[in-house]
């Protein structure tokens, strides 16, 4: 069993369902966050940490054999937001990684780092990027980070972009993009298992039926997502209007994140 993974953006909505489904994956779990976090239990410490402070980081990381990097910005917002912990942030992680014997780092990475791809179209792990927006930007700089200290120091990393995690699809772009809170997990054990994992980008999406994105290049990892969105379209066809071809949610892997307006900074 490992000893300690850090989870960054504890408090956030990811945050707060892996601290109960990844208890008991370590002895312990080091819980972080700049807002607040309910108490530590049995088996967890709580460290409050600002990812933009470079020195609070690399103490952070202290002692940690795997890290899963949720914490920062996750909708998009004006630049001077996600600067912040999105850029510096997770130059600070890296740059603490390394400083402290390079534990494997899954980043939670975004399907917003290629949302300006049809929703016609199947992407693999040579697709270009087609960010739709500063924040799939600002996830395109973490995977870049994480490729250059790969390559220079042999940092390993999983770059999970992550399509929608919640606990069940919600809407029509879900039944391409859902991934499951239990395939997230497998996921996350699968990465930490490996005998070898590099830098290697994982499209974070369950074994959906009408999905988009071809995992065939990550087989090696032996992860096998279980679950598939298509249980729940009968459902969604019942429940929720279909969007019209021509609306951005429909045609856009990205949904409307590529409709949004550049927010300017304060
Ligand atoms: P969230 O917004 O609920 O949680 C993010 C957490 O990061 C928050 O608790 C926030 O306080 C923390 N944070 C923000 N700035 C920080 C800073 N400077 N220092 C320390 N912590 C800071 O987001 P959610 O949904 O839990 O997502 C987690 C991660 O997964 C994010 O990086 C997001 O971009 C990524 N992701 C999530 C998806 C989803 O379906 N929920 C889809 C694609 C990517
Ligand atoms: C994301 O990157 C966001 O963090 C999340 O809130 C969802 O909007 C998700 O993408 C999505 O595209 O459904």
């Amino acid at each position: 069993m490992m000893n300690r993974i850090l989870i960054t953006g504890a408090a956030g909505q990811l945050g707060t369902m892996l601290r109960e489904k990844l208890r008991g994956h370590a002895a312990v779990l080091r819980l972080s966050d700049i807002a607040e976090i309910p108490a530590a239990r049995d088996g967890e410490e709580v460290v409050p940490c600002d990812l933009a402070d470079g020195a609070a980081v690399r103490k952070l990381v202290e002692g940690c054999d795997g890290i899963v990097h949720l914490g920062g910005i996750s909708v998009e917002r004006s630049f001077d937001l996600i600067e912040a912990a999105n850029l510096r942030g997770v130059y600070n992680l890296y740059d603490a990684a390394r400083a402290n014997g390079m534990p494997r780092i899954i980043f939670a990475s975004s399907n917003h780092t290629i949302g300006f791809h049809d929703q016609t179209t199947r992407l693999d792990h040579t697709a270009p990027y087609r960010p739709d927006g500063l924040y799939g930007v600002s996830k395109i700089f973490g995977e870049a980070v994480a490729s250059l200290y790969h390559d220079k120091f042999g940092q390993e990393s999983a770059l999970v972009r992550i399509g929608s995690c919640t606990p069940r699809p919600e809407n029509w772009r879900m039944l391409a993009t859902w991934f499951s809170q239990d395939d997230f997990v497998s996921l996350i054990d699968a990465v930490f298992a490996a005998p070898r994992l590099g830098c290697t980008m994982v499209w974070g999406a369950s074994k959906n039926d009408h999905g988009w994105w071809d995992n065939t290049h990550a087989a090696f990892l032996g992860w096998h997502p279980k679950d598939n969105a298509a249980a729940y379209a009968e459902e969604i066809a019942r429940t929720v209007p279909r969007p019209g071809r021509d609306e951005a949610v429909a045609r856009y892997q990205g949904g409307v994140f590529t409709d949004e307006p550049i927010h300017p900074s304060k």
